[in-house]
C-alpha cells in the first residue's frame, strides 16, 4: 500500500521508521513518499503561503504549489487511482471502521495543512475525503496523517507479523480489549486472576469476554449502547455488573 504525503515538514514522517510501521516499510508492505509543496513553489523565495483575502489573522496555504505537489504524487504511481485525503478538524471523525475501509485502497494521498488552512478552491478541486482525528485543533495536519498511516498499516496483511492479533484488538469487535497480565504473578499486593493460571481455555475465553464487556460498560458506555449483545454476552455482562456492585 502506498501513502503519499503532501507536507512542508517531511522530516516528521521519520517516526514511521520505528516499530510496526518500520518493519512494514522494510518488508515493503507499505511505502511512504513525501512531497513538499515548497519544492513546487513558483517564485524564487519558494513562497507557499499568503495573506487571506478579506483580511484576518495568519496565513493561508496557496493552491498552486499544493496542486503541483499532488500531481507529482499521482505521477509517482501512475497506474493507481489515488484517493486524496485532507486532514482537517472539519472532516469526518476517523475511527477503526474508517481504517478498515481505507486499507482497501492502493494509494492514499494525504494532505497535511499548516498555518490557518488551505485555499478553499484547492480543496474543492483536489480533495476526495476529509478526515478528522477529533474535535481539537493541531498546528498542522502531519500528526493526524501519522495517526491515519499507523492505524491503517496495522491492518495491512502481514504487518503485525506471523500471528495476526488485529482481530483481537479493541474496537474490531466494537468493545474494549480484555485486561492483560504477565509475570510476576504477584505485583505489589495484586495477584493475577487465578482463572488465567488454570489452563482451562474455555474458562479463560469466558473470563476475557466477560471482562471485555464489563470494561466497555464501565469506561465506554457509548460503545456498549451500539452493540447488539446475544444471550450469552448479556448473561456475562450481568454477572460482571452484579460482582462489581458488591
Ligand atoms: C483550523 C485551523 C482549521 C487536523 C487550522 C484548519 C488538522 C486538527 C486536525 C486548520 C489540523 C484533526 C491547518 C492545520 C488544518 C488546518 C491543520 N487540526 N482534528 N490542523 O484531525
Amino acid at each position: 500500500m502506498w501513502f503519499s504525503v503532501i507536507t512542508l515538514f517531511p522530516e516528521m514522517f521519520s517516526i514511521l521508521d520505528y516499530g510496526i510501521s518500520g518493519r512494514a516499510l522494510k518488508e515493503e508492505l507499505i511505502k511512504v513518499n513525501c512531497f513538499n509543496p515548497r519544492d513546487f513553489a513558483q517564485n524564487k523565495h519558494r513562497t507557499v503561503d499568503d495573506r487571506p483575502y478579506g483580511g484576518g489573522p495568519g496565513m493561508v496555504m496557496m493552491a498552486e504549489p499544493l496542486q503541483f505537489a499532488i500531481s507529482a504524487a499521482k505521477k509517482a504511481l501512475p497506474q493507481s487511482k489515488p484517493l486524496v485525503i485532507h486532514l482537517s478538524p472539519q472532516g469526518k471523525r476517523f475511527d477503526q471502521r474508517a481504517a478498515e475501509k481505507l486499507v482497501a485502497e492502493e494509494h492514499l494521498v494525504l494532505m497535511a495543512g499548516r498555518y490557518e488552512g488551505i485555499d478553499e478552491r484547492l480543496l474543492q478541486k483536489e480533495v476526495d475525503e476529509e478526515w478528522s482525528m477529533g474535535d481539537y485543533i493541531l498546528s498542522g495536519g502531519e500528526l493526524a496523517a501519522l495517526c491515519m498511516i499507523d492505524a491503517i498499516t496495522r491492518l495491512v496483511p502481514g504487518a503485525l507479523g506471523s500471528f495476526d492479533s488485529a482481530a483481537l484488538d479493541t474496537f474490531s469487535s466494537g468493545m474494549l480489549k480484555y485486561s492483560q497480565y504477565t509475570r510476576p504473578l504477584v505485583f505489589d499486593d495484586l495477584t493475577v486472576p487465578p482463572v488465567l493460571m488454570g489452563g482451562n481455555h474455555k474458562e479463560i475465553e469466558r473470563f476475557r469476554l466477560k471482562h471485555s464487556l464489563g470494561k466497555t460498560w464501565l469506561k465506554r458506555p457509548d460503545l456498549l449502547a451500539k452493540l447488539e449483545l446475544d444471550k450469552y454476552q448479556l448473561e456475562l455482562l450481568l454477572e460482571f455488573i452484579e460482582e462489581y456492585d458488591r
